[in-house]
């Protein structure tokens, strides 16, 4: 199956991968509708970086990033699905009436607001496996089974989901690679992905750029690790990932018509995240 592409928008000045480049809002909105005609199906504006060591930035300040570019690109290409990457359920609810219809956050509910706001508005959620926060997420990388460690995680935080009224069919689940990960144990969380899907939800991923892509093509910069990023997203396909979160949309979505019309098997698209 086609996977859902999620092109990434970091409207941040500190982002790993392409920090400051879209920290204007103008440019933000210009690569979204590259992202798009590129091929992404889905949107995801971020306005807090959540790299390893990074510092929080303040509601105000992270709304004030995303909330313009959101509301432009809903402007100009209605219909259009955004995310917005954030933890806060402050940006969330500015975000969603300003035209986002899924949350995607990387702390899957840790503010107490958020799954009641996500519940409010009718919108689909990302819940994504962290431990412990950016600042210090790489200090303790040790899990006795990481793959079983990672999957009663997301079950707790799906849970409290539901709990909170957010339909099943609108919560996605990510393993989180690179949060709180060893290098390794993000090659063994894509083979596992098939696991996570027994969930009974829509697995997303985000390998794009990241450093053991970095560690494992030999390539240190992060804008110019995307054909390592094209291997991780293939993988991630071969073991039934429903969508991709990356920055490199036409590299990715061209990669993807030739490889799966070669390996075979159905190439429908996925259909985005509902919102009620
Ligand atoms: N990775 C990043 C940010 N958001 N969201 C999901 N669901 N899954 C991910 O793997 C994920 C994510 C980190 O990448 P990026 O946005 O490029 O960098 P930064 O956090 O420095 O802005």
């Amino acid at each position: 199956m086609f996977p859902l592409i999620i092109g990434v928008i970091n409207a941040t000045p500190d982002s790993f991968s392409d920090g400051g480049r879209f920290a204007r809002s103008s440019d933000a909105v210009a690569h979204g509708l590259r992202l798009l005609d590129e091929g992404a199906d889905w949107l995801d504006v971020g306005g807090e970086s959540t790299r390893p060591g990074a510092s929080p930035v303040s509601a105000r300040e992270e709304l004030a990033r995303v909330e313009p570019v959101i509301r432009e690109l809903v402007r100009l290409r209605p219909g259009v699905v955004v995310s917005v990457d954030t933890s806060k359920a402050s940006v969330a609810e500015a975000a969603l009436a300003a035209g986002a219809t899924v949350v995607n956050d990387m702390r899957a509910g840790a503010d107490p607001d958020m799954f009641p706001v996500v519940s409010e508005w009718g919108a689909s959620i990302v819940l994504t496996h962290m431990r412990g926060e950016p600042r210090t997420m790489q200090k303790n990388t040790r899990y006795r089974d990481l793959k079983a460690e990672v999957r009663d995680a997301l079950i707790a935080r799906r849970d409290a989901a539901l709990v909170a009224g957010i339909p099943s069919h609108q919560i996605l689940l990510d393993p989180g690679l690179g949060f709180g990960k060893a290098p390794k144990d993000n090659p063994t969380l894509i083979r596992g992905l098939r696991g996570f899907r027994t969930l009974g939800h829509k697995v997303i991923v985000g390998a794009s750029r990241k450093r053991f892509v970095g560690e494992l093509s030999g390539v240190s910069d992060p804008a110019a690790r995307v054909h390592g990023s094209i291997g991780a997203a293939l993988a991630a396909v071969v073991h039934g990932a429903d969508g991709l979160r990356v920055h490199d949309v036409g590299a990715t979505v061209a990669a993807l018509r030739v490889f799966l019309a070669c390996y075979g098997g159905p190439s429908k698209r996925q259909t985005t995240p509902a919102s009620s």
